[in-house]
């Protein structure tokens, strides 16, 4: 057989294994979501407003969640953090009712950040709060439970970068020397480690809303067994969400695109991709101050007003807001932050129709405003605009009324093929948001 033959057959045999052989890399490639994982995502397009934790043993030190690292400790020092960590002050009830009291409807907390160290009890790995601290006992155990009980939905936050592990290796962009060996097996750090705890995660807390991926980053191009990994929690509770904070283009297997800092499509923050699916549902993290972590320096509080526009304008982009706090070590949440979210709350009880179940509008956001729609309402969401006449691009359903949410003051319009013309009331004092209902027939 000549050379030219054996490579023709070489390279088809290639082709085949490249056809054949999933590409890991790519995530679950024959991913067909299930009917419940659907409807799972509608529930959670129609939550539109979340709560964000990001709380461990780097709370202890008040400098945020990435200490290990920005202080370039070594494992032996990290090691210590542990015995300081005990919560007295931790109730579940508490924090779950505050989130309910701002309008949330479900909360990401962090099961595990990247110092490795597991919020939960893991027969994984004894770098865990039960086995490792004085506390002993399980937070997300009750979070869950009282979740559960109040009707939140729970999310966990899962870290696929390692600060800790020594089978985290090699290792990837984030790295300094820190103590661990030269070597460590990272198939096994994917296969036993990870999985092993997702599992955990997601076999001894009841119905999980879904897992907060975050780290890949660190290793963009290695072999993180996605595939693997997405069919694992998939097949454990087919209605959780895979929620990947890896800033690139979804994968298949994914169950929600979410962007870190930036509304969708947007990239202030630099590390964004400016791919929008049009398929998964969206989402944008944001904190309530400059930190995610506890930071006992951060006092740059976002105002209530400011998070209230932040959320409309995620949900006149068709996207949820994921809005963070980051506890005291105590297990005491900040009053700066409770007063903000209370007064959130207070806001969503008035405007809450205009945002939840809504899906971004007819007409795209604007520097105005933005606009939501649910079933035969459009809601004009008038952010920044002083005019009383507001002219916007035509839309295709015809207009049978319009009028303020606030007070139900009927708003004169016209419609025709050049657009809608809105002769809005005057803004009043220190409005977030000045909403108008414009009721469309369903006819059209
Ligand atoms: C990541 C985490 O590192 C951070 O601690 C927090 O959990 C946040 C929600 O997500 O933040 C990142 C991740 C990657 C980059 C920047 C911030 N990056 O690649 O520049």
């Amino acid at each position: 057989m000549n050379n030219a033959r054996r490579y023709s057959l070489l390279l088809l045999f290639f082709a085949l294994i490249l056809i054949l052989l999933p590409d890991t890399t790519r995530g679950q490639s024959t991913y067909e979501p299930t009917p419940e994982n659907l409807q799972a995502r509608r529930e959670y397009q129609d939550m539109k407003f979340g709560m964000f934790i990001h709380w461990g043993v780097y709370s202890v030190l008040g400098d945020g969640e990435w200490v290990f690292h920005n202080r370039k400790l070594t494992v032996d020092e990290y090691n210590r953090l542990p015995m300081f960590f005990d919560p007295e002050k931790f109730d579940a009830h508490t924090w779950v009712s505050l989130a309910k009291a701002a309008g949330m409807k479900y909360i990401t907390i962090t099961s595990r950040h990247h110092d490795g160290f597991a919020m939960f009890d893991s027969k994984v790995s004894d770098w865990n709060i039960v086995a490792r601290t004085p506390y002993k006992k399980d937070p997300l155990k009750m979070l869950a439970d009282e979740c559960h009980k109040q009707g939140i939905k729970l999310f966990f936050y899962y870290s696929q970068l390692d600060w800790h592990n020594v089978d985290y290796y090699p290792r990837g962009a984030t790295d300094w020397k820190n103590g661990r060996p030269d070597h460590g097996d990272f198939n096994s750090y994917l296969d036993n480690y990870m999985d092993g705890q997702l599992t955990e995660l997601l076999t001894n807390y009841g119905p999980i809303g879904g897992i907060w991926f975050d780290g890949m980053w660190d290793k963009p191009n290695a072999d993180w067994h996605l595939e693997k990994t997405y069919a694992l929690i998939h097949k454990l509770q087919p209605a959780a969400l895979i929620i990947p904070n890896h800033h690139q283009t979804p994968r298949p297997g994914e169950d929600v695109q979410t962007f870190e800092r930036d509304l969708p499509g947007q990239n202030s923050a630099g590390f964004n991709t400016t791919y929008i699916s049009t398929q998964l549902p969206l989402e944008m993290s944001n904190t309530l101050n400059d930190s995610w972590g506890f930071n006992i320096g951060d006092s740059h509080y976002k105002s209530a007003e400011e998070v209230e526009r932040e959320l409309v304008r995620a949900a006149g982009n068709n996207s949820n807001l994921l809005m963070n706090i980051g506890p005291y070590p105590n297990g005491e949440i900040d009053p700066q932050f409770q007063t903000r979210l209370r007064a959130v709350g207070e806001w969503l009880s008035k405007y809450g129709d205009s945002i939840y179940g809504t899906r971004g509008g007819p007409i795209a956001p604007a520097d105005w405003g933005v606009t939501t729609q649910k079933g035969n309402n459009i809601y004009v969401h008038v952010l920044n605009w002083t005019t009383p006449l507001l002219a916007l691009a035509p839309i295709q359903s015809k207009i049978t009324a319009a009028h303020v949410l606030a007070d139900n003051q009927p708003i004169t319009f016209t419609q025709n093929n050049d657009g809608v013309v809105l002769k809005l009331p005057p803004a009043t004092q220190n409005e977030s948001d000045r909403v108008i209902v414009l009721m469309v027939s369903s006819g059209n």
